[in-house]
Formats: C-alpha cells, sequence, structure tokens
C-alpha cells in the first residue's frame, strides 16, 4: 500500500471527495472589459480545466466576488464604471484574508500604479498584451502556494493527521453526505493506552516518536478515501465511508495488531504500546455529529474499562 501522506495520493474514486475544498477544480474571475482578451483567456483557461467566471464591469465583478469566492482574480485597471483600483481597495481585505491572490493585468503600468497595488496588496502586476504561456504557469504557482497554504491549516504538524478543524469538517461533509444519498460511513475513536506513562517514563520526545509511528501504522493500513485525523493529545480519529461497523470492526483490529507488535526502544529499554479503540456506524435516527461522536466515545470507554488494547462497537 502507499505510505505517501493520504494528501499526496491518488484521485479518488467518484463520489467521495475526500479532500473537499483542496481539490476541486479552481475558479478563475476575470474582471476586464477587453471582450476580445477575456474570451482568448477563457478558452486558454479552460483548456487547462480552471472554471472561468467573466465580470466585463466592476460592479459585476464585485457582485461574483462576494457570491462565489473564486480562488484567484484577474483585474484590470481600467474599466467602463469604476478603476481597478477601486476595486482593489474594496475586495483586498476579504481577499487576503481568504488568500485567494489578486493579479492585474493592464496596459496602464506606471511605477507609480504598480507600487500603490502591490502596497495594497495585489500578488502580481502584469503588462498588457499578455503572454499567457507566462501567465499559465504564475497561475499555477499560485495556485500551488495557496494548496500548500490550505494543507498547512487542516494537518496536524507533529503526526501528518488532519487536524480537528478538518475533522469537523470532514464529520459535518459525511453526515450530509449521508443525509442526502444514505451512503453510509463509520467513525472510529483511537486513545492510546498508558500514553502518560510512556511520556513519564521516556521523556516527551519519545512520547512524540510513538505518536508518529503510530500515525504511519493506521496510514499504512487505510483505503485513499479513508480520512485520518488527530482528534487532540493522543486521541485519534478515523473516518471510513461506505464501511458499516462490522467492516470497520475488522480494520481498527488489524491496525491494533501491527502496532502492538512495533517495539519502542528507550533508556534502553524495550517497550510497547497499544490503543483502545470505539467504533460507531452512522443510522437513519442517529445521524447528529455531535451523538455520533459521544457514541463512539462511549465505546472507547468502554474498551478502556475492559482493559485496553481492544475495541467496542
Ligand atoms: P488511558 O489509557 O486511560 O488513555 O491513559 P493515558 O495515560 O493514555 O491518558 P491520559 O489522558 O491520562 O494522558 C494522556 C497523555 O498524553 C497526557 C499528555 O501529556 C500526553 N500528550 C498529549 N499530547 C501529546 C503530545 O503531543 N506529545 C506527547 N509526548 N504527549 C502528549
Ligand atoms: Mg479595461
Ligand atoms: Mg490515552
Ligand atoms: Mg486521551
Amino acid at each position: 500500500q502507499d505510505e505517501a501522506h493520504p494528501m499526496l495520493q491518488g484521485s479518488s474514486p467518484p463520489g467521495t471527495e475526500p479532500f473537499h475544498g483542496i481539490h476541486h477544480q479552481h475558479e478563475i474571475l476575470i474582471i476586464d472589459d477587453d471582450v476580445e482578451l477575456v474570451a482568448f483567456l477563457r478558452e486558454s483557461l479552460e483548456k487547462q480545466s480552471y472554471y472561468v467566471s467573466i465580470a466585463l464591469s466592476a460592479e459585476r465583478g464585485l457582485k461574483i466576488f462576494y457570491e462565489s469566492k473564486p480562488d484567484l482574480i484577474l483585474l484590470d485597471i481600467l474599466l467602463p464604471d469604476q478603476s481597478g483600483i477601486d476595486v482593489l481597495r474594496q475586495i483586498i481585505g476579504k481577499a487576503k484574508k481568504e488568500r485567494i491572490p489578486i493579479i492585474i493585468v493592464s496596459g496602464e503600468h506606471s511605477k507609480d500604479i504598480q507600487m500603490y497595488a502591490y502596497s495594497l496588496g495585489v500578488m502580481d502586476y502584469l503588462p498588457k498584451p499578455l503572454d499567457i504561456d507566462l501567465f499559465l504557469v504564475l497561475i499555477k504557482n499560485r495556485f500551488e502556494l495557496k494548496r500548500e497554504w490550505q494543507e498547512s491549516v487542516i494537518v496536524d504538524e507533529l503526526t501528518g493527521a488532519f487536524n480537528r478543524k478538518y475533522f469537523n469538517q470532514t464529520m459535518k461533509r459525511l453526515v450530509s453526505d449521508f443525509r442526502r444519498t444514505g451512503r453510509i460511513f463509520s467513525v472510529a475513536l483511537m486513545d492510546l493506552d498508558h500514553f502518560k506513562h510512556v511520556n513519564d517514563t521516556y521523556g516527551h520526545l519519545v512520547g512524540d516518536e510513538v505518536l508518529q509511528t503510530f500515525s504511519e501504522a493506521v496510514r499504512r493500513s487505510i483505503r485513499v478515501e479513508d480520512t485520518f485525523c488527530r482528534f487532540g493529545g493522543e486521541e485519534f480519529a478515523l473516518f471510513m465511508p461506505n464501511t458499516d461497523s462490522a467492516s470497520a470492526l475488522l480494520v481498527v483490529q488489524r491496525i491494533q495488531r501491527e502496532f502492538a507488535a512495533r517495539s519502542f526502544t528507550a533508556k534502553k529499554e524495550q517497550f510497547h504500546v497499544t490503543f483502545s479503540a470505539g467504533i460507531t456506524e452512522v443510522r437513519e435516527a442517529l445521524h447528529e455529529p455531535d451523538r455520533l461522536i459521544g457514541e463512539a466515545d462511549q465505546a472507547l470507554y468502554a474498551s478502556k474499562a475492559e482493559g485496553r488494547n481492544r475495541t467496542t462497537l
């Protein structure tokens, strides 16, 4: 199986959308009144599979910006109703907050206006006539930066698992998918056993290493469409779409066996670590995120109470 980070793995089967918000089709908003240029850009960008929205006026551009939150904006300076700089002043705050790059494309490229636009926060300032090849590599580069940023805000640094924020998003998305399509999923909560003891005996750095090894072990055993998150501390969650709880149990128990078999060495001692898990499956009458987590948590608690290193449904 692929050992790469789940984020870097291949595309997913249709309908599962595991990394919603990251690998979606990028929308580019073009605000420019040059109809010929706009038509040419649309064709070139659509060929690269971008989704293109067009505004031939500032007013229309602002409307689309607020309604559809594009991923990148191409802005002309000379527009029929307002100047591009005025548009910029109105949208730059929100664009910066949402990391939407703004690229000015203009015949107007005096040093003063460029300096002013850059000082407001535009990403690039390109002269007309636009060189399409340069432009295409430039926006690809901008999207790559954006993807790295998006990844960095949803991935836990220590373990490479998705963080709590992404856990919440995933839970919401899977629950709403279930309501819409009836597609079931299971979620497992996993908590390392006596982890405080590991830290107390071998130190925090060794504890961190155990968390990393655990995360690797999980990633190695799951499918591309599964989502593995750090719920907090030494507690993790695994979403398994299209999986009932009986199948999820087998997955988690296999990870449990594999992880328990690993040995760690510290202070010239060998030791093993185990984890306990609780699983729940989404069901008709029970589809509120909080209730699902509560159920999985109760099952986890039962695993702890019954002696740890086990999984409860
Ligand atoms: P139980 O089997 O009942 O779960 O016992 P436990 O010791 O695992 O549970 P407890 O909640 O008492 O302790 C969890 C410990 O995990 C305490 C905390 O310091 C440690 N921990 C949480 N996050 C990290 C981390 O990022 N790195 C390290 N090294 N330790 C962490
Ligand atoms: Mg113009
Ligand atoms: Mg624990
Ligand atoms: Mg815990």
